[in-house]
């Protein structure tokens, strides 16, 4: 089954201190994405890169200044998301993972427009479940979950019009979790896999039940993978490392049953640092992650049924 895969641009940098991630998405344009795409049938626009409105920079507080680009980057987002997905497939190149608090919400107002329950596969060694008054680093790309599921305390963002229902969010590959996100998190129906259960039964588990309730309810899924989902071994370009990810082939088998699901709607490729690498390395694994999520295959084979 081929798309329209729309390529969008999100050079967003504002969610930590340690700058990088603004070369991300050319980074993928150079690993060559958009070829690799075209290569599976695919139809692959690339839309350029989304810029922001004018934002308050008037002031020396590197916090507020920061908060100020992330509130510019969600509303700009958010309304490219939203007219993305009347277009194709979104793939959004990031940036930092701040810029889902933007796609994520996007989509699931679409996603409402079309009477269609909103789902989200989170990638990430962490759950980016704080708010700006629990986060102690002050880095926002730590917060989008809380945000797109509707949290209180995001004071300065627009409010979310179609909050993801906290059930159905499913977090893989946690590894790194600060207390205030754990107190909040299990205080929620969101469901969070970490390395330790995924060593022991495999990844395949939590994701295909996952799957299996967002084919029940016609779902939209959107998906977010960040580089440090996988181990900093075979992807060192992030700043946020932790050590004991998901493998290489770990992470083409998620990719593999997204595909074979027919379910993906929309997909966030983020926290690649280009600077953290060599030869792009790391741009590479992850424009071949994309191709799996959108058909490379070895053999032809028949795929998977989750409905
Ligand atoms: N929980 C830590 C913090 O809030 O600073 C680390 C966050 C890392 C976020 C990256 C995008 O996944
Ligand atoms: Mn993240
Ligand atoms: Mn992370
Ligand atoms: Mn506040």
């Amino acid at each position: 089954m081929t798309t329209t895969c729309l390529l969008i641009g999100a050079p967003v940098d504002s969610g930590k201190r340690r700058r990088g991630c603004l070369m991300g998405p050319d980074a993928y344009r150079t690993a060559g994405l958009e070829q690799s795409l075209t290569d599976l049938g695919h139809t692959v626009q690339d839309l350029g890169n989304v810029t922001p409105a004018p934002f308050e920079p008037d002031t020396n507080d590197v916090q507020t200044f920061a908060l100020n680009e992330t509130v510019a980057w969600t509303k700009a987002l958010t309304k490219a998301a939203r007219s993305a997905m009347e277009r194709g497939t979104p793939v959004f190149l990031g940036g930092d993972h701040s810029l889902s608090a933007g796609t994520v919400t996007g989509v699931a107002n679409f996603a409402a427009s079309q009477n269609r329950p909103q789902f989200v596969l989170w990638l990430d060694a962490h759950t980016d479940f704080h708010t700006p008054h629990s986060t102690s680093s002050g880095n926002l790309h730590g917060t989008p979950v809380a945000y797109f599921s509707g949290c209180a305390g995001f004071d300065e963002f627009p409010p979310v019009a179609d909050p993801v229902p906290q059930e159905n969010i499913c977090l893989l590959g946690l590894r790194s979790v600060d207390t205030a996100e754990r107190h909040a998190i299990q205080q929620t129906r969101i469901r969070t896999h970490d390395m330790r259960e995924i060593d022991e039964f495999g990844i395949s588990k939590p994701l295909t039940a996952f799957l299996s309730d967002v084919a029940a309810q016609n779902g939209m899924l959107h998906v977010s993978l960040d580089v440090d989902f996988l181990d900093p071994s075979v992807a060192p370009a992030v700043g946020t490392t932790v050590p004991g990810g998901a493998t290489v082939r770990e992470a083409h088998l998620v990719m593999e049953l997204l595909h074979d699901s027919g379910l993906v709607t929309s997909m966030d490729l983020v926290e690649l640092n280009p600077f953290l690498d060599e030869r792009g390395r790391t741009a590479k694994l992850m424009v071949d992650l994309a191709a799996s999520a959108l058909g490379r295959r070895v053999f032809d084979r028949p795929t998977r049924s989750f409905s």
